[in-house]
């Protein structure tokens, strides 16, 4: 699509899990032809671009994140024709499209790794990363991601590969030429055909460090191959690129993403949804709101005019954040509209995962037996070995990844309209106002709430561009201001459900709220703030005009 060199300034993207999104023929999972018969309902909510999580040919041992063909289209989503449609009737609509890029690693499936294994001299053998073993066991000590070592024996050629993520995940081994050539020509390849960037999968692992004591970190020539498909590949396209790139600070994120360093557009920044754990995932911890606003303070304050945010509060890989920093039960539509006032009143990217919209919450599944995701069950086997089960699926309710990997709620209908069939995961027991066909024609639900926020967020320049300065932000209270050309937005957020009271010092007058989650916002020379109260409020120095 034709564009402005700094679009994705003003791109709201919204996430697909394909899987779960919407099924179009009955067999249960979610396909192509089911995404192009709701894209009228993306073009609704306004968001103009799509992040599309994996739809290539998968054995799905990670979901479609272990692919078997880089070119192709999965046959349970559809063909590679019905994809080109999907493609154009996005752009027709306006909408841009991120396709999943997964090159740390390819499926155990891939042509390339059948061949790999096949014998040490074979042309595909240093595609991966093959080694002899150490002192009668594997090259080191790293774990994988999702339990166990992370290399694998292979009998017919007596050594060891390596697999960051599940067995069936081998990486690539980026250091040789030959892969990255490959790398390069199929990311080409969509481009060519028209796609407009990529979100990078765990892109920040793919050179490796074997004197660090684990696999994840930035490796010695990670920047140079990333400079190099930048130059190869994404700027000749003018591609917009966001990495998965757990771990970092703004300062190593300028490495990626400064101007003068040609390598990705953005990052994301997940430091402030990891803190309410307790160490893990499945470790739920006290939440502390100040924590959560400060990280996300850092993060603003750390990349003001050098570089440029992601707003994230959930993906597939997490869980609902109404659930984890909200309230599940009595304010669910206030803490909803809350946490994403809160959020993407920033500056940054928003980025909306599928229900987000909808104040989706967890489906609290009562049974292992109900979990799909393989993370999720080597948990279980691991956490039971310690805690009895009811406590054991207590922490899976929390933590899991299937809590955002059900079907989304469409209707009231039979499988909440996802499917016509047989869901392949169960559907979430949710309230019954919490389908998109309930909250499209509810003026109050949270899905006119995120239209009118994403209106903004495209439009007013203070939040697209204004500089970030935290104003306070203690007793549960966060203030916050916007700032650009003269203009100012406040932003004020109430966590929990004790009403407080703040002196208004800054300005606001009763006219002045540009958007807010209850119908009449108590302003006067103070504030008075309710349940998990949120407001956007234009505000003026010292009498100046408001605009
Ligand atoms: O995730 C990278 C990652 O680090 C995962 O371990 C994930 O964050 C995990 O759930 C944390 O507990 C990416 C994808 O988003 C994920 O779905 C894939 O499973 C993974 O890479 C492997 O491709
Ligand atoms: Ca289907």
């Amino acid at each position: 699509m034709k564009q402005e060199q700094d679009w994705y300034k003003k791109a709201v993207v919204y996430q697909i899990y394909p899987k779960s999104f919407c099924d179009s023929n009955g067999d249960g999972v979610g396909d192509i032809r089911g995404i192009i018969s709701k894209l009228d309902y993306l073009s609704d909510l306004g968001v103009n671009t799509v992040w599309l999580s994996p739809c290539y040919p998968s054995p799905n041992h990670d979901n479609g994140y272990d692919i078997s063909d880089y070119r192709g289209i999965g046959k349970e989503y559809g063909t590679l024709n019905d994809f080109r449609e999907m493609l154009d009737q996005m752009h027709r609509r306006g909408i841009r499209l991120l396709m999943d890029l997964v090159v740390n690693h390819t499926s155990d499936e891939h042509p390339w790794f059948v061949e790999s294994r096949k014998s040490r001299d074979n042309p595909y053998r240093d595609f991966y990363i093959w080694k002899d073993g150490k002192d009668g066991g594997a090259p080191n000590d790293w774990n994988a991601t999702f339990g166990g070592p992370a290399w694998e024996y292979d009998e017919s050629t007596k050594q060891y590969y390596l697999h960051l993520f599940t067995v069936q995940q081998p990486d690539l081994n980026w250091d040789n030429p030959e892969a990255r050539r490959e790398i390069v020509d199929m990311i080409n390849y969509w481009l060519d055909m028209g796609v407009d960037g990529f979100r990078c999968d765990v892109i920040n692992s793919i050179s490796k460090d074997f004197t660090a004591p684990y696999g994840g970190g930035i490796g010695p020539h990670l920047h140079e191959y990333l400079h190099e498909l930048n130059r190869k590949a994404f700027a000749p396209h003018g591609a917009m690129t966001v990495g998965e790139t757990w771990g970092l600070t703004p300062e190593t994120a300028l490495d990626f993403t400064g101007a003068d360093r040609q390598e990705l557009t953005m990052t994301f920044q997940f430091d402030h949804v990891c803190c309410g754990w307790d160490g893990s995932k499945f470790k739920k911890g006290k939440f502390d709101a100040k924590m959560f606003v400060g990280l996300l303070a850092h993060w603003q304050a750390g990349l003001n005019g050098r570089g440029w945010n992601t707003l994230v509060n959930e993906n597939h890989d997490l869980p609902r954040s109404v659930s984890q920093f909200g309230d599940e039960t009595v304010y669910v539509r206030e803490s909803a509209k809350m946490l994403a006032t809160l959020l993407y009143g920033m500056q940054g990217t928003p980025y909306i995962y599928q229900g987000q919209e909808l104040g989706l919450i967890n489906p609290h599944f009562g049974d292992i037996s109900e979990y799909d995701d393989i993370e999720t069950i080597n948990a279980y086997h691991e956490l039971a070995k310690k805690y009895e089960i009811p406590k054991v699926l207590k922490m899976l309710n929390d933590g899991s990844r299937d809590n955002s990997r059900v079907p989304m709620p469409w209707d009231g209908s039979k499988n909440a309209g996802f499917t016509a069939g047989k869901p392949w995961i169960k559907s979430g027991d949710y309230p019954a106002f919490m389908t998109a066909e309930r909250e499209r024609s509810d003026e109050n639900s949270v899905f006119q709430y995120y239209k009118k926020l994403i209106a903004l967020k495209k439009t007013d320049e203070c939040l697209i561009y204004g500089d970030f300065r935290l104003l306070k932000n203690e007793h549960n209270v966060c203030v916050y201001e916007r700032s650009y050309n003269g203009k100012k937005r406040i932003v004020i957020c109430l966590f929990g459900t004790n009403a407080q009271s703040i002196a208004n010092i800054y300005g606001i007058r009763p006219g002045g709220v540009v958007l807010s989650n209850y119908p009449d916002a108590a302003i006067g020379e103070r504030i008075a703030l309710r349940p998990y109260e949120a407001m956007i409020v234009k505000a003026s120095d010292a009498g100046g005009a408001v605009e």
